[in-house]
């Protein structure tokens, strides 16, 4: 069933640290050996080996229309033909930057970088540029990408592999970071009572992905924003997973709090490497050559992955209806799995919003990277590859969220479901 994937495991980590380009690909937290993907269309994927997976990951995050999407492939298909890279300004960029501006609440300006880790770290530095503060304020679980700053008590693959320290972060840098148990306001207002003056930024992921799916609890992302408001800290909402996701503009639109920086990558660059920091003039125009907050990038902006961001995005815009629709197809999913767990008897906790979700076995809620910790992991990973031998690829870890694609049909629904009633009889 897997054979030829796992002849391509044994050579991968001949030649790639662990066999994969990021870690959390390699299955440590489940077990067993990742599967090797050949190509996908719509809500499926198709391994090595042939089997089809009805995919729960969308590249964790930018196949939100489903993999290949038609417009977007031809539209890279005519821009590589004028090159794949100038290193010059194009008219472009200036394109997609005005539809972003126009999509997402509270920003005037946008600058493209290429992944959601350079998005956060630049974020990071401008708003230290712009307050003159060293110190910020991260929370337990969230995870920003790998920047150096960013990998102290980080969620997604950090806490997969239940690194509590990163060789290499040094002690100068992680003094710098100060953190808090998401949806906990009153130790975040204990950190600025201490740390008065000192503190650049809060950044939070404002639907937490990378711990399980967890919301802001009522109160929660207003009670940061009045904090910063108060003491002139600079509010970087972390969208690389919820932007253009959970609304056109987001979470912004979609929770109504306003930000003072947005960070963006996935869906953005629909699968090409892209991220972007965006927010009002007064805070950009700090950033090179603008200002003397320097940030830099061969490839930023590269037209072909403007392109397809701007061909993903449009249709997004033009389409606000697949919000609607993604939100309900999770509903659907999330009741069904909720049936099959209660048939098998397991105690389960599901967190959703409009097409992020996670299930976790537990009877508490999951609102904190504690209480995700504390759920039964081993039920989860015997769950994870009962559904993979069905034919249903969930994140390999408990630690993420799943994602839904607008290609899913009732059908791919119902199938998952009855997957999950399979599994549950199989595992319990
Ligand atoms: P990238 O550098 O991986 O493009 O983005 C980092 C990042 C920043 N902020 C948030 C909220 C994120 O979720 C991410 C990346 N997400 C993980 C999945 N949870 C990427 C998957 C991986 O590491 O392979």
């Amino acid at each position: 069933m897997y054979s030829k994937s796992e002849m391509l495991f044994g050579k991968a980590k001949e030649v790639i640290p662990g066999g994969v380009n990021s870690p959390v690909r390699a299955f440590k937290s489940v077990g067993g050996n990742p599967i090797f993907m050949e190509r996908a269309k719509g809500a499926y994927m198709y391994d090595v080996d042939g089997n089809r997976y009805i995919d729960y990951i969308n590249s964790w995050g930018p196949m939100i229309l489903g993999h290949a999407y038609e417009p977007v492939v031809k539209a890279i298909q005519e821009y590589a033909t004028y090159s794949t890279s100038f290193g010059a300004p194009t008219e472009l960029e200036i394109k997609i930057a005005e539809l972003i501006v126009s999509m997402v609440p509270n920003i005037d300006m946008v600058r493209m970088v290429n992944s959601g880790t350079e998005a956060c770290m630049t974020a990071l530095r401008l708003a230290r540029g712009y307050t003159g503060r060293n110190k910020f304020i991260k929370f337990e679980g969230c995870y920003h990408g790998h920047a150096d700053a960013f990998l102290v008590s980080a969620g997604s693959g950090v806490a997969t592999l239940g690194l509590q320290s990163i060789p290499g972060v040094t002690a100068t840098v992680a003094d710098d970071t100060l953190t808090a148990p998401y949806n906990n306001l009153p130790a975040v207002e204990q950190l600025v009572a201490e740390y008065a003056g000192q503190i650049a930024a809060i950044i939070v992921e404002p639907i937490a992905g990378n711990m399980g799916c967890i919301l802001p609890q009522p109160g929660f992302l207003e009670g940061l924003r009045k904090v910063c408001d108060e003491h002139n800290i600079v509010l970087i909402f972390d969208e690389v997973m919820t932007g253009f996701r959970l609304a056109r503009g987001g979470a912004q639109e979609l929770l109504g709090i306003k930000a003072d920086l947005v960070t963006f990558g996935k869906i953005i660059g629909a699968g090409m490497p892209v991220g972007a920091i965006a927010g009002p003039r007064e805070i950009m125009e700090n950033l090179a050559p603008a200002g003397k907050v320097y940030q830099a990038g061969t490839l930023s902006g590269n037209p072909i992955a403007m392109i397809a961001g701007y061909t993903l995005l449009q249709t997004l815009n033009d389409n606000p209806v697949i919000y609607q629709q993604l939100a309900e197809k999770a509903t659907y999913l999330v009741n069904g799995l909720k049936e099959a767990f209660g048939a098998a008897g397991i105690v389960h906790s599901i967190n959703q919003i409009g097409s992020m979700l996670s299930a976790h076995f537990t009877e508490y809620p999951i609102i904190d990277f504690s209480s995700a910790s504390a759920a039964n992991n081993e039920i989860f990973r015997r769950f994870f590859h009962a559904m993979l031998e069905r034919g249903v690829y969930l994140p390999p870890s408990a630690f993420e969220s799943w994602f839904m694609c607008n290609a899913l049909t009732t059908e791919d629904l119902d199938q998952t479901i009855t997957a999950a009633k399979s599994a549950m009889q199989a595992i319990k």
